[in-house]
């Protein structure tokens, strides 16, 4: 008979808090539109009947706050050690959640994922912390101390986001005066690259593009293939907003040039045909996206790269079952990024010290934010890496100051959920969001 095991003795769930916040985020362009002057994040307390507690980030969304609220009340009492219980207990609750929910915007707008994420990473936090060890530990421990980044480039107008959206600080140098600058040419572009990695010290670049005309994006890649030479790999993701023509032809004018094409066209079955016609390895975060998304993959061999996201994907176990997954038939993993802070940074370079592979550098859009909710600041990038935090758990606490200060933000702001749209209609009014544009 199959009877779950409940522990009499250990911690227990008392109390889950959820604090949205508002955090700085420049005028950046995608193929969805723009960046807000603020991106929203949520972030997650699960304190235990022993006053441990555990944190976690995830973007922010007021539809899923609701039902992340709904989600902790049925938590409360659980053991945190019993993650399979708990996503089964969530899974009853909330049923199963249909990948038309995703939505056709580059980020995921599924609720049950980033629940589970959020509740996962929290409780991973709580159990490293009791059994003294890092959530690496916890994902089979791991495989290199430090975890490679690769510089993330925006197409932008001017402004560093915030209050004071499109001003700026005309005494800032270096990257902060980049990081707030106009780019939205080839040369430009690259003087955003030179800043972004002499900063951080990034070894490999991506480029955000389905901003402007392919042409252009093209000549932007060329143009730091020129500047950067052979030995920084590049790759494009203009968020599957290609027709299949129009991705083969980039694809081989950038043939030679880049490591990887990101999502140029949208579903696994135009993404198999452009993989058919170009010799370059593919990579999504927007065609195969969840486990039920796998068997049609393997089928249409539809990309060579999953750019997994342990806030979409449920978590870093969830993660680490989709690596195994991708060794078993042949895929690379790397990762895939929005805008974030420190508790998603440290979450994130857990999980890749723990990957069994990892030949490409991880997406985050971490160089773009300045600030921080985390004790200690912001996070030391080293040559483009990150090494794993060494403390209990994610390694990272809370700084209670920077979360007030931040959910004010939040509560002035008005945002509510993302909408690149809308941004973008402020600058260009009749601008529409269109899934396939070029
Ligand atoms: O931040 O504008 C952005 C990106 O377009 C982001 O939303 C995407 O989800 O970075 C992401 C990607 O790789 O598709
Ligand atoms: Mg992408």
């Amino acid at each position: 008979m199959n009877i779950p095991i409940e522990y009499t003795t250990g911690p227990r769930i008392k109390e889950v808090i959820i604090t949205p916040i508002a955090i700085v985020d420049p005028p950046l362009l995608n193929a969805a539109g723009l960046h807000a002057p603020y991106a929203l994040r949520t972030i997650v307390e699960v304190i235990t009947d022993d006053n441990i507690t555990g944190i976690s980030e995830i973007p922010g969304n007021i539809a899923i706050n609701e039902a992340l609220e709904a989600a902790g009340k049925l938590i409360i009492g659980k053991d945190p050690f019993q993650l399979n219980q708990i996503k089964k207990i969530l899974e009853k609750n909330f049923g199963k959640e249909d990948m038309s929910k995703r939505g056709l915007t580059p980020w995921d707008q599924r609720k049950l994922v980033h629940i589970f994420s959020s509740i996962e990473v929290a409780c991973l936090d709580i159990i490293g912390k009791i059994i003294n060890r890092p959530v690496v530990d916890l994902l089979g421990g791991k495989l290199r101390d430090r975890v490679p980044f690769a510089a993330y480039l925006f197409y932008k107008p001017e402004g560093a986001g915030g209050e004071l959206e499109f001003n700026t600080d005309r005494n800032a140098t270096g990257w902060p005066k980049a990081r707030q600058e106009t780019a939205t040419d080839p040369q430009q572009m690259v003087q955003q690259a030179i800043a972004m990695c002499k900063e951080f010290g990034f070894k490999s670049i991506k480029l955000k593009g389905g901003v402007y005309e392919p042409q252009v994006e093209v000549d932007t890649m060329l143009a730091l293939h020129k500047e950067f030479g052979p030995d920084v790999p590049l790759r494009i993701d203009p968020n599957g907003i290609w027709e299949v023509g129009t991705a083969i032809k980039v694809g081989q004018m950038l043939h030679g040039i880049i490591e990887y094409l990101e999502d140029p066209v949208r579903g696994q079955e135009n993404m198999a045909i452009v993989k058919r016609e170009l010799n370059i390895p593919l990579a999504t975060n927007m065609c195969t996206t969840s486990f039920e998304d796998i068997p049609n993959s393997i089928k249409l061999h539809s990309e060579d790269i999953i750019l997994s996201d342990h806030h979409f994907w449920g978590g870093l176990q969830s993660s680490m079952k989709l690596a195994a997954i991708c060794e078993t038939f042949g895929r690379d993993l790397s990762m895939h990024s929005n805008s974030h802070l420190g508790i998603s940074l440290a979450a994130m370079v857990h999980l890749g010290a723990a990957l069994p592979n990892l030949r490409y550098a991880l997406d985050t859009h971490y160089p773009w934010q300045s600030d921080e909710v985390i004790m200690g600041g912001r996070i030391k990038f080293e040559d483009g890496s990150v090494e794993v935090p060494k403390g209990p758990g994610l390694g990272v606490e809370l700084d209670r100051n920077a979360l007030g200060l931040l959910h004010k933000n939040y509560l002035h702001c008005g945002l509510t959920k993302r909408d690149d749209e809308t941004e973008m209609q402020k600058i260009e009014k009749e601008w529409k969001f269109q899934a396939v544009r070029w």
